[in-house]
């Protein structure tokens, strides 16, 4: 008689519907070995092992960093390639002006070429993953299939992964497909598309970040922003923060800002010191899951587990907290070395760059030592602030969203949009410089809706009018703000501190949202006066902090009217309601009034 096996079940056998299409993908890129992943702190140092050995991995001062290893990208493999993304929809009209569109056998058909014997002599990494805490209605999960070692360890990192999320997946019917091979990481021949129709993603060619960690952008933007529409809910590309107040209380904020433009500093703020009594609590740092609750407010989820964050920039003084968190267990990628092998970026104030980020001598003629998109990869638990509610199932209620950019000029420091619909407006009016997260030229100001542009995986003016929808749904509806940090003086010097100092500005939303503190219409919303903003402290000079908060009439005028030429791009698809919002806002930038502060 047969006894029960102490051994868990392989993996392969827990899923009938993954392991026939493992099975598939098998036959079509005819890898060397399959390796499913079970998710174990012993699999990952294996991998990294296996790794360093290939030499493809560089293990850094254990002294000074136990635990963390260097890794260096091709060179022309070193962020989103954003023109090589597409959204393979059957309508084209349904991927929308701000998508490369395909269709959907014709892209297929391209990339089963590209797949075909692309693993030979490699290995077949499958990752089962959950984006969301396990047990959260909330949470999706999906399978990434990859030939590439580094994108399992960083998906081993970022998300739940491994046997329970198989676990899981066995017990529901739907999961996200999502093949990605590091093919000859020639950019012709490189393809990252997307079927929220069939709720799978084909990525060929790039190993780097969101092009090939197919859990991050790729689904938990992408595919989910199309699931999330047609279930009521919003996947954006948002941090997460928990703000306890002096008294104790603790209100959650959301903001979406494009790409290296301060998620993951302000998820991490440290508060100033002349805001004594203020913490600051991590529950995301670049994308949420918000859904309406039942009790008429809005509930986010972090569906990540780590951060995949930008380096250039980070130090003790700008995120002590970051700073602290990437000292052991991680991942670097395309930093320089300094000669007793230490990571080194731009921004570090001490140290001495010896290695550049491709592995030559540094030599200042060639440009940064570390590359301007380098970034670090580490478990979300290695953050000194973590929220003790990040993980939730249910998520936490938000009782504000920002929107910003990256402008030097035109944005004020902070403006509160008039209701949700016009917030709405504010969202989509969002533009912001290009930086070095995606291919091509930085620093080009160009729209950058909700910071979507890149990820919303259908047309943007149903997209807005999802969110107007979700808006109408909610009794008790997070307040709508833009900011900016980027404002520049005319010598280029940034006028606002930023990074820990942007609290003062958290406070006053806060205090908005209590209905305690007091604004002034500038017609494109309500502004704090100076006085309105907690100043104790702070390095900014009456005329400054007086610029910043200016509204420069003439500027906005045009800025609406190239609004208007936008969004007249996307045709009669794009609510009314929009247009509506945008021709009070131009009636508005007529006159300046009073609001004052609406006690509850
Ligand atoms: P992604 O991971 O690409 O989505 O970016 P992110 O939005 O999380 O950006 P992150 O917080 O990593 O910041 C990107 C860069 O902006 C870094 O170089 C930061 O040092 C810098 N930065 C962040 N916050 C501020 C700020 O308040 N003021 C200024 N001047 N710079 C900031
Ligand atoms: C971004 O570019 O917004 C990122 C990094 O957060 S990546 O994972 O490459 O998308
Ligand atoms: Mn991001």
């Amino acid at each position: 008689m047969a006894t029960a096996s102490p051994l868990p079940m392989p993996l392969a056998r827990l899923s009938r519907p993954v392991a026939d299409w493992v099975d598939a993908v098998r036959a079509l890129t005819q890898p060397a070995e399959v390796y499913w992943c079970e998710g174990t702190e012993a699999e990952r140092e294996e991998l990294t092992a296996r790794l360093v050995r290939s030499g493809e991995l560089t293990r850094l001062d254990p002294v000074q960093f136990p635990g963390c290893h260097l890794y260096r990208s091709h060179p022309a493999d070193v962020a989103r390639v954003e023109q090589l993304t597409y959204i393979c929809t059957r309508s084209k009209d349904d991927a929308g002006p701000n998508n490369n569109w395909m269709e959907p056998q014709a892209a297929h058909a391209k990339m089963r070429e590209l797949f075909r014997a692309s693993m030979r002599g490699r290995t077949l990494y499958v990752i089962p993953y959950c984006m969301g805490p396990l047990d959260s209605p909330l949470a999706r999960c999906g399978v990434e299939i990859t030939d590439s070692a580094y994108v399992a360890i960083n998906m081993l990192i970022m998300t739940r992964a491994g046997r329970p999320a198989l676990e899981r997946i066995a017990l529901e019917d739907t999961f996200v497909r999502g093949l990605h091979s590091t093919g000859e990481l020639d950019p012709q021949r490189r393809f990252i598309m997307h079927f929220p129709e069939e709720l799978s993603i084909e990525s060929f060619g790039s190993g780097y970040g969101g092009n090939a960690l197919l859990g991050k952008k790729c689904h938990a933007l992408r595919i989910a922003s199309w699931q999330a529409r047609e279930e009521g809910w919003l996947a954006e590309h948002m941090l997460i923060v928990g703000l306890q107040n002096p008294k104790g209380e603790t209100h959650y904020v959301a903001a979406a800002f494009p790409s290296a433009c301060g998620k993951t500093n302000l998820a991490m703020l440290i508060p100033p010191e002349s805001m004594p009594g203020w913490k600051v609590f991590t529950v995301g740092d670049d994308i949420a899951w918000l859904h309406p609750g039942a009790d008429g407010r809005l509930w986010a989820i972090n569906p990540e587990a780590g951060y995949f964050g930008v380096l250039p920039g980070t130090n003790r003084e700008s995120n002590r907290n970051a700073y602290d968190m990437i000292r052991r267990d991680t991942l670097f990628t395309n930093t320089a070395l300094t000669a007793d092998n230490r990571p080194w970026w731009e921004g570090l104030p001490a140290g001495t760059p010896h290695t550049d980020w491709q592995g030559r001598p540094f030599d200042p003629a060639r440009g940064p030592a570390a590359h301007p998109n380098s970034r670090f990869t580490v478990s979300a638990r290695r953050n000194p602030c973590y929220s003790p509610h990040a993980e939730d199932p249910q998520g936490v209620p938000i009782s504000a969203i920002l929107f910003g950019g990256r402008r030097r000029e035109v944005a004020p420091l902070v403006y509160e949009a008039r209701d949700w619909s016009h917030g709405v407006l504010v969202g989509a009016s969002v533009a912001s410089e290009t930086t070095a997260a995606a291919d091509g030229q930085v620093g080009v100001v160009r729209r950058d809706p909700m910071a979507m542009q890149p990820f919303c995986g259908y047309n943007f003016a149903d997209y807005w009018r999802h969110w107007l929808a979700v808006g109408a749904k909610l009794a008790r509806p997070p307040r709508l703000f833009h900011v900016n940090w980027f404002r520049r003086d005319p010598q280029g010097r940034f006028l606002w501190p930023g990074f820990g100092e942007n609290l003062r500005v958290l406070a006053w939303m806060l205090d908005r949202c209590a209905g305690k503190a007091h604004a002034i219409d500038g017609g494109i919303g309500l502004l704090p006066r100076p006085k309105d903003l907690n100043t104790a402290g702070l390095r900014v000079s009456p005329e400054e902090l007086r610029a910043l908060l200016s509204v420069d009439r003439e500027l906005w005028q045009k800025e609406v009217a190239e609004l208007r030429a936008y969004l007249r791009g996307f045709g009669e698809r794009l609510p009314a309601q929009m247009w509506a919002e945008l021709e009070k806002t131009a009636a508005a930038l007529g006159g300046v009034q009073e609001s004052p502060a609406t006690g509850e």
